[in-house]
C-alpha cells in the first residue's frame, strides 16, 4: 500500500551544503507498506521523500496528497545525536568533573550503582530525544542493557556494541561476550535499527582484541566508533607511555611496566578499509591527525558540554574554518555523549552551548554549521540516508514553532536560540509526535 503526504511550514531548512532556506516550503513524502511473505509473515514500512519545494507548488502538483502546514514554524530534517550512551542515563551526581583522570577513576568506582535498573531512565532519555526532534542516534552500548528498549522505541538507531579490555589473558572471554551482544543486536536488525561496532578507545583496548572486533565489523560492513584523543593524558600515554595512564595501569590494574597498545597513527590506520568511521572528541588531535582523518573520510563527533566537563576545552575546529583545502577538513557531527559526562542528553541544549562556546566564529555562519553538524553531517557519519530534505532520503522530519520566525533574516541562529520542543516529529514517515 502506498500513501503520499505533504508537510509544510513557514520556513524549511533543507540542511544541504549551502544551507538553503525555503520560505513557505514543503516536503512531499511517500510511505510504502508491505507484508513480506517469505518464510514467516513480516510487516515492513518505508517512507522516502519524493519532492521538496514551495508548499503551494507541491499542493498543485500532488493534489491528492494528505497535507498539513505549520505557521510560525521551522521544518527541517529530524536531528541527529551522533554519540550518546543511554546506559548511563541514571547518572546525576556520581562522577567527578574537571579532570579526565578523576572522572575515569570515579566511573570505575561508581559505575555498578549507576548501571543498575536503567530501563526507566533509558525510556526517559529516548522521550527526550523525541522532544528535541531527534530522529537518529549513534548509541554506544557497553553492556547491551539498553538494546531491547531502543530497538522497539520508534527512534532510528545505529547501535554500537562497544568493546573494551586491556588484559591479554581475558581477551577470549571478552570477545565471546562481545560476540553475544553483537549477535543479539543483529537479531534486532530492522529498517530503524542498524547493528554496529565500537572500540572504546586506544588506551582501553588491547590491539589483538581490536583485530578480532574489526574483523567482525568488516564481515558485517558496519559503521565503527571510537573515543579518540579525548584527554592530554591519552596523548601523553600514546606518545610517551607515561603520565596518568601509566599510573592507571600499574597502580589500579597492577600491570608491571605497562606500555601503550598503539601509536596515534597506528590506531588510526586500523580503519582505512572501513566506510563509516566515527572518532569522538579528538580534542588533542593536531594537523597531522586531522589530515589522516580527512584523507580517509573519517568523521569527528564533538560533544561540547562533555568536553568542557571532563577536559576543560572544546574541539578547536577554528583552524579548519574557511580552509578550502579539503585535505584538512573532516566531516564533523554533534553528540551529547551520555549523562555520564553531561547534565542531560538534550541535543538542543548542546547546540546552544556550542553556539556560546565558539566566540571566535562569525555568529550566523556558526549557527548554520551547528545545524548541519546536527543533521546532514551526523547522518552522513552514521551512513544513514537522513539529515537532508532531498528526494530519495528518509522521511525523517521535525517541526518546531518559532514565533515570528518570518520576521528574521537570521533563521538558523534564531532556531538555535528558541527551539524548545518539537511540535511534530516523523521518523520513517511515522508520526512520533
Ligand atoms: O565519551 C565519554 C568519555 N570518554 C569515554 N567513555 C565514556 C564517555 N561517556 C561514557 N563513557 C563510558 C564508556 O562507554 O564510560 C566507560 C565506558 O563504558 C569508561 S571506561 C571505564
Ligand atoms: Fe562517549
Amino acid at each position: 500500500m502506498r500513501s503520499q503526504n505533504l508537510i509544510g511550514a513557514s520556513r524549511v531548512f533543507v540542511c544541504d551544503e549551502g544551507f538553503c532556506v525555503i520560505k513557505d516550503g514543503g516536503v512531499l513524502y511517500e510511505s510504502i507498506e508491505c507484508d513480506e511473505t517469505s518464510g514467516h509473515k513480516k510487516h515492513s514500512q518505508e517512507a522516502k521523500i519524493l519532492a521538496v519545494g514551495k508548499y503551494e507548488d507541491l499542493v498543485r502538483e500532488y493534489p491528492s496528497a494528505e497535507r498539513e502546514f505549520w505557521h510560525d514554524s521551522v521544518l527541517l530534517p529530524s536531528l541527529v545525536n551522533a554519540h550518546i550512551h543511554f546506559e548511563f542515563s541514571n547518572n546525576t551526581t556520581s562522577f567527578v568533573y574537571g579532570d579526565f583522570g578523576r572522572w575515569l577513576d570515579s566511573v570505575i568506582a561508581k559505575r555498578d550503582d549507576v548501571l543498575s535498573d536503567i530501563t526507566k531512565s533509558v525510556q526517559e532519555a529516548i522521550a527526550l530525544q523525541f522532544a528535541n526532534g531527534v530522529g537518529l542516534v549513534g548509541a554506544i552500548s557497553s553492556y547491551g542493557y539498553d538494546m531491547e528498549t531502543l530497538s522497539g522505541s520508534g527512534l532510528r538507531v545505529v547501535y554500537f556494541s562497544e568493546a573494551m579490555g586491556s588484559n591479554p589473558g581475558a581477551i577470549d572471554a571478552l570477545f565471546s561476550d562481545f560476540k553475544a551482544r553483537l549477535g543479539q543486536s543483529i537479531a534486532h536488525k530492522s529498517e530503524l535499527f542498524t547493528p554496529a561496532v565500537a572500540l572504546h578507545s586506544p588506551y582501553s583496548l588491547h590491539h589483538i582484541y581490536a583485530k578480532y572486533i574489526l574483523q567482525e565489523a568488516k564481515n558485517l560492513k558496519t559503521p565503527i566508533s571510537a573515543h579518540f584523543l579525548e584527554s592530554t593524558y591519552e596523548r601523553e600515554w600514546l606518545m610517551n607511555g607515561s603520565g596518568y595512564f601509566y599510573d592507571f595501569f600499574s597502580r589500579t590494574f597492577k600491570v608491571p611496566n605497562p606500555k601503550p597498545f598503539y601509536s596515534i597513527e597506528g590506531f588510526l590506520e586500523q580503519f582505512v578499509d572501513f566506510d563509516n568511521v566515527l572518532l569522538t572528541h579528538c580534542l588533542f588531535a593536531g594537523e597531522s591527525e586531522y589530515k589522516i582523518m580527512a584523507q580517509n573520510a573519517y568523521n569527528i563527533v564533538t560533544c561540547p558540554r562533555s568536553n568542557r566537563l571532563l577536559n576543560n576545552t572544546y574541539l578547536s575546529f577554528l583552524h579548519m574554518q574557511g580552509r578550502k583545502d579539503s585535505d584538512f577538513v573532516p566531516n564533523i557531527a554533534l553528540g551529547t555523549d551520555g549523562r555520564s559526562s553531561n547534565a542531560d542528553v538534550s541535543l538542543l541544549e548542546e547546540m546552544r552551548s556550542m553556539l556560546f562556546a565558539c566566540p571566535q566564529v562569525e555568529l550566523d555562519s556558526l549557527a548554520q554549521q551547528i545545524l548541519k553538524m546536527a543533521t546532514c553531517n551526523g547522518a552522513q557519519a552514521l551512513g544513514v540516508k537522513s539529515g537532508i530534505l532531498k528526494d530519495g532520503y528518509n522521511a525523517d522530519i521535525a517541526v518546531f514553532e518559532i514565533p515570528h520566525i518570518t520576521h528574521s533574516c537570521q533563521e538558523a541562529l534564531q532556531f538555535i536560540l528558541h527551539a524548545k520542543e518539537a511540535k511534530r516529529l516523523l521518523i520513517n514517515g511515522k508520526g512520533i509526535i
